[in-house]
């Protein structure tokens, strides 16, 4: 009976490792860098990618995560992966763009009006083709997450209309189409790397800034701020990468485990994101901010001094696919 029992136990343990065995996977270490902190959506995420990962892997390929920015803000992990120091990261795709211009598509004011928008064309063929750009440059995009529409706030008033962001000092984040459409719109633009943002507000060196809801709960940017304009004003992308170098130096197998792991990862990211951000905004609210809406009529004013940017962005990432992300979009609103 023992003897059966114990037999049985090894049929099924061999079973469950069966697949992995059949595949041509190695040990490996895989260092994961991210901005946020573990408590936050992309820290949630994260770990389902460190999970699905091992599972897929038969617990041969483990992923180790270092969040808070603590291999560095996005810029410094990028040449870690191009130079082979670092295997992966996930960060915001508006920081690649010195790296590859054509990531500047998706800072384009108000390109999305909605996340099924989002989805479609970053998963789509135009999203495919800015994320292949990458290779060349020394990185493998797997797929992109989501950061999501982005909201204003400040230390100083509401911002209720365009000129109450004359002399606000805004930090932005170091992109140059970021630059330029808050300096249309009227503020003092700050460049600064995310993990020095809360000291700046902390300090007063900014007065305000602009992400996500989720961000603004995760990184307790309320304590530091206390008003919050409903602006929406670009759907911010974020993208996991991997270095080329350590990419190149896997199996087809282990290549696999990555590319389904991330997918894994995308989908629970892009439900839980929007799970919170509904009800984010009433956290912030309890949490002191004052929220405010913007007008239509302001939110018209806002797009039309933001149009000239459109035209730097399609001249960067050049006119076939600015025609054809504007072509996608027509036949998702068709
Ligand atoms: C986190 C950043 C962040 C971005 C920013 O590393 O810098 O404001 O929105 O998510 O990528």
């Amino acid at each position: 009976m023992k003897f059966i029992r114990r037999t049985l136990i090894a049929g099924l343990v061999l079973a469950a490792v069966a697949p992995a065995f059949a595949q041509d996977i190695k040990p490996r270490l895989i260092r994961f860098g991210y901005g946020l902190n573990e408590q936050s959506n992309q820290g949630r995420a994260v770990k389902v990618f460190q999970q699905e990962v091992e599972k897929l892997s038969g617990g041969k390929m483990k992923v180790r995560a270092f969040g808070a920015a603590s291999l560095g803000p996005d810029v410094q992990m990028q040449q870690a992966l191009i130079g082979g120091a670092q295997e992966m990261m996930v960060g915001s795709t508006a920081t690649l763009v010195g790296i590859t211009k054509e990531m500047a598509l998706w800072d384009t004011p108000f390109l999305f009006n909605n996340v099924k928008e989002a989805d479609t064309v970053l998963d789509g063929p135009v999203g495919e083709k800015v994320k292949g750009k990458l290779a060349e440059k020394g990185l493998v995009g797997l797929v992109y997450w989501e950061n999501g529409f982005r909201n204003l706030t400040n230390s100083k008033r509401s911002v209720t209309k365009l000129e109450d962001l004359n002399g606000v000092k805004l930090r932005v984040m170091q992109n140059a189409v970021f630059l330029d459409s808050f300096k249309a719109l009227g503020a003092n633009v700050v460049p600064l790397p995310f993990p020095e943002l809360f000291p700046a507000l902390e300090t007063g060196a900014v007065d305000g800034q602009e992400n996500p809801y989720n961000t603004i709960l995760s990184s307790k940017f309320y304590e530091v701020q206390k008003y919050l304009s409903v602006t929406n004003h670009v759907y911010s992308p974020w993208i996991v990468t991997v270095s080329k170098k350590f990419w190149d130096g896997l199996s087809k197998d282990e290549q696999k485990v990555l590319m389904d792991a991330a997918k894994k990862s995308r989908d629970f990211e892009r439900k839980d994101t929007r799970d919170e951000a509904a009800k984010a905004l009433a956290e912030l609210k309890q949490k002191g901010m004052v929220v405010n809406e913007l007008s239509p009529a302001e939110t018209a004013r806002m797009r039309d001094k933001l149009t000239r940017v459109n035209a730097t962005v399609a001249s960067s990432v050049g006119m076939d696919l600015w025609k054809e992300t504007q072509d996608e979009l027509a036949k998702i609103r068709k």
